[in-house]
């Protein structure tokens, strides 16, 4: 039997407690697409929302098997067990069919993360639409911080829009590399590096370790060419490893060292503001195209207008024209 809706008020009693069951009902409101799931979905939101922004917002993208996942599981470890922080991982995957697949691949990934009681994990809502995905990781980010989490990892695989989306969600943003592996194995666009705070080369260990250490040069040459950072900070290139742990403790610090500049700076605050701007920007389209394709003058004449916009008789700026005029 599903459990009994909650009110509002419960939903946010229960997250201000950090109740981790109410957190991720409150997740699945934000995922589901039902106009009153998101009606209550916002109303909490609102509610909760003084007590949101407070937590430090880490982006982690690379190819798929990069080793993110494992990764997060270290990296978060050393976070939650050495420095006391409530971690919260979130992942942002719209090309997942992988449903509840994901769920275990994720869990079974970060068994340590997994089963601590001061981390939540949250696999991506599956099979959405990457706008879909993206609002729904949103909203997700500030109800964990709510829940009183401090340092939140968005995971998001490097092979499409997702990490440009997911860079607009976090303060900083971490590129997983792999050594021996060329930019174009990696599917690495130009756009994608700019976009980075730090690089890491991941499994710099055994065999691999002395590739890496050449890699490493290679990237440090290569971010050379590249205009100055947005942020004015330095682009380092670390190496490490999940498995033995090397260099993890490194990243940490430089997170937390960039994160303190940027606040002294001013640049940590305007990139939230401009993050907020275009939050607001994706809302105002959504609920335009909602209200579009909702009237019903619109839907009636839709079929007809898209066969003459297809069978190149209508331009599509006339088309889109004659609908905005229907009721
Ligand atoms: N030697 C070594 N192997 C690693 C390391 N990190 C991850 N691996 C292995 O690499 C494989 C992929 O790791 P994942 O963490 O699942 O990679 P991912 O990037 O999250 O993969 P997707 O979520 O599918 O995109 C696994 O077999 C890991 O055990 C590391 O630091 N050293
Ligand atoms: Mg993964």
């Amino acid at each position: 039997m599903p459990a009994p809706r909650l009110s509002a008020a419960a939903f946010v009693e229960g997250l201000l407690a950090g109740q981790r069951g109410v957190l991720s009902r409150a997740i699945t409101l934000a995922e589901s697409t039902l106009p009153a799931d998101r009606a209550l979905g916002q109303e909490v939101l609102q509610a909760v929302l003084p007590r949101t922004g407070r937590s430090l917002r880490i982006g982690i993208t690379g190819v798929p098997g990069v080793g993110k996942s494992t990764f997060i599981e270290a990296l978060g470890r050393h976070v939650v067990e050495t420095l006391g922080k409530k971690l919260a991982v979130l992942a942002v995957d719209p090309s997942s069919q992988r449903g509840g697949g994901s769920i275990l691949g994720d869990k079974t990934r970060m068994p340590w993360l997994s089963a601590h009681p001061a981390v939540f994990v949250r696999p991506s809502p599956a099979g959405g639409s990457l706008g879909g995905v993206t609002r729904a990781t949103r909203e997700a980010l500030l109800l964990c911080e709510a829940a009183g989490h401090d340092v939140i990892f968005v995971e998001t695989v490097g092979v499409g829009q997702s990490e440009t989306a997911v860079h607009g969600l976090v303060d900083f943003f971490l590129l997983l590399l792999l050594a021996g592996a060329g930019d174009e194995l990696q599917g690495l666009k130009r756009g994608i590096m700019e976009m980075a705070d730090a690089l890491c080369i991941t499994k710099a260990d055994q065999a691999n370790e002395l590739a890496a250490r050449r890699a490493r040069i290679d990237y440090q040459n290569a971010l050379h060419l590249f205009p100055p950072a947005p942020s004015g900070q330095v682009v380092p290139v670390l190496l490490t490893s999940a498995v033995t742990g090397a260099g993890l403790p490194e990243t940490w610090a430089t997170v937390e060292t960039y994160a303190a500049a940027a606040r002294a700076s001013g640049y940590f605050a305007q990139r939230r503001a401009e993050q907020q701007l275009q939050w607001f920007e994706d809302a105002v389209q959504q609920a335009l195209a909602a209200q579009f394709y909702g009237r019903a003058g619109v839907r009636g004449a839709l079929a007809d207008v898209r066969a003459a916009v297809a069978a190149g008789q209508l331009t599509p700026w006339a088309a889109a024209e004659r609908l905005l005029g229907a009721e």
